[in-house]
């Protein structure tokens, strides 16, 4: 390692004084000009994790939903997952470092990691199109080439497309082609066979109205729509030839403001969708002829996906073991279907991607999804295996439900959940079943909820434990939400801290609207009293 070089090309890429940050986990975010450091320093750690590792590593550079100006930044393992704990710390502490220590604890982590520097380097490098990604992934390039990394530049890429390259890179080629438009051939093959198999229901051409958040996603949908019609039609709105980055919009804003975005007319029953900012999440919606919207969320995804692969197993006699998983912010009308309709082991793990995707790799078949629309379907080496050998040796009905699960594992991205191929699936799905918006809304009702957000003085005096669902500090706050929770019907809450803001997050769920809002409020006070709040008080409602 070159020591002097990096010290004096660090300078260029100085820390503002004080700033801390922490790999949170999306990786780093904050306003886009505290990040400058960050990105240099995130490229001299990438170098030595693809060191460490003998592969190639990715790192992306997006804010996801966050405010146009944010911006941020996190690394991707070798086989496309998120980074692994132990290098989220050494992220963290290479972040904070005041200058003059940057080389200590470059060192520090080069041993303790056992990071042979004569090996090769290589780094895959995605942005979105946030005005200040460009710069900011140039500082990360900066970081590689000062520590004799190589590299590649994809430009412009959504999320889940980084993730993918990183995983094609480091399976030779096994997985699909690193290239864009190996990307799009792959999935789009998957799919275009997907609505071959569904010709006998009607031949109407599809279309399907997206919300890309004016982000990347129009982009690369744009790009991609040639590989995939005519079986589906997409029109693009906010698709950033005018609007702001996430603004009134994206799939953050719809999940979470429970109406439809700036910007799209919505016929009755006309199925839409909504992308966030760097294309890993997706909600559905529509709205009745009466005028009332309905959400699609992230529960009803994995509902439908779960259904119909369980449908399949069925048709071709596979003992497969499939799991869903999903978070505490699942409602409780879909745990409930899963398990008693569906028949289907449910599991709950913390929130984060990392969390849900680990979990789910202990299945055959593990169905991962967060209620903001954020998953995947993993499937096993073995269970992939199984599927290929039975659509070779089955007949008729059985040999075509096995040569749609073939297609549908082509069709996952496998390595993170990813707005475009979901979005392909799930239009697969309803065209194969031949089912309306109306009719996937109808499996089940979502009980009513409300999430808040409080401000504390340090969220971080916020603990919990069984996967968020309850609240271990400070003392006394638990017994205080059960009480809560008591005076209403159908009742859940919880809070936990947000990692990505500093705020402690609170959700309730109960009966009626009006209680869910209740509920959720009195569990903020609750906070704000118990847990140090700052600023605006929370309101009871009475
Ligand atoms: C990040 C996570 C997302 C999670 C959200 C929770 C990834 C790639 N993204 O965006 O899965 O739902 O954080 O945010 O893991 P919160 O901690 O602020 O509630
Ligand atoms: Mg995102």
């Amino acid at each position: 390692m070159d020591l002097d070089a990096i010290t004096k090309y660090s300078t260029l890429h100085a820390k503002p004084n004080g700033l801390l940050l922490q790999y949170g986990t999306a990786g780093f975010r904050s306003k886009a000009e505290h990040l400058d450091h960050v990105m240099f320093r995130m490229g001299l750690l990438a170098t030595l994790r693809s060191r460490q590792t003998k592969s190639t590593i990715g790192i992306m550079v997006t804010a996801s939903h966050n405010p146009e100006e944010d911006n941020g930044v996190k690394l991707v393992d070798p086989l496309g997952e998120m980074l692994a704990p132990s290098w989220e710390e050494h992220a963290t502490c290479l972040a904070n470092v005041e200058e003059q220590d940057m080389q200590r604890v470059l060192t520090d982590i080069s041993e303790k990691e056992a990071v042979n520097l004569q090996q090769e380097a290589f780094i895959v490098i995605g942005r979105d199109t946030r005005p200040s990604s460009e710069k900011l992934s140039q500082s990360v390039i900066h970081g590689v080439t000062v520590l004799g990394g190589q590299f590649h530049d994809y430009g412009l890429l959504t999320t889940p497309q980084l993730h993918y390259m990183v995983y094609c890179r480091n399976t030779n080629g096994q997985y699909g082609q690193a290239t864009v438009e190996g990307y799009y051939q792959k999935h789009a093959k998957a799919f275009v066979e997907l609505t071959k198999q569904a010709s006998h229901i009607g031949d109407e051409c599809r279309t399907l109205k997206v919300d890309c958040a004016n982000g990347i996603g129009a982009l690369k949908l744009r790009e991609m729509e040639p590989y995939f019609s005519p079986e589906l039609s997409v029109l693009l709105c906010n698709d950033g030839t005018k609007g702001k980055l996430n603004h009134l919009c994206g799939a953050d804003f719809v999940k979470s403001h429970q109406k439809p975005p700036e910007g799209m007319e919505m016929k009755p029953n006309e199925r839409c969708c909504s992308f966030d900012g760097d294309a890993d999440r997706i909600v559905y919606y529509y709205r009745d002829a009466g005028g009332h919207f309905h959400l699609i969320d992230g529960d009803k995804i994995a509902t439908l996906i779960g259904s119909f692969l369980r449908e399949l197993l069925l048709e071709i006699g596979e003992d497969l073991k499939v799991g869903v998983i999903q978070t505490a912010y699942a409602n409780g009308s879909s745990t409930r279907y899963l398990e008693e309709v569906m028949k289907v082991p449910v599991y709950c793990a913390k929130t984060g991607v990392k969390h849900l995707h680990h979990k789910a790799q202990e299945f055959d078949i593990g169905i991962y999804f967060e209620a903001n629309g954020h998953g995947t379907v993993l499937f096993s080496k073995g269970a992939e295996m199984k599927i290929r050998h039975r659509a070779q040796e089955l007949e008729g009905n059985q040999r075509k439900a096995a040569q749609i699960l073939e297609n549908i594992i082509d069709l996952f991205n496998q390595t993170i959940g990813d707005a475009i191929s979901d979005m392909l699936v799930i239009e697969a799905i309803l065209a194969l079943k031949g089912m309306t918006i109306q009719q996937w809304d109808a499996l089940y009702t979502d009980i009513p909820n409300r999430q808040l957000k409080v401000k504390v003085a340090d969220r971080q005096v916020i603990s919990t434990t069984d996967a968020e669902r309850r609240a271990l500090t400070p003392p006394g706050l638990q017994d205080v939400i059960n009480g809560l929770v008591k005076k209403y019907r159908l009742s859940r809450a919880f809070v936990r801290p947000s990692g990505t803001e500093d705020v402690v997050r609170v959700y309730a769920e109960a009966d009626s609207q009006e209680s869910a809002d209740n509920l959720a409020r009195e569990v903020s006070l609750a906070v704000f009293q118990l847990a140090g709040g700052v600023e605006e008080r929370p309101q009871p409602s009475f």
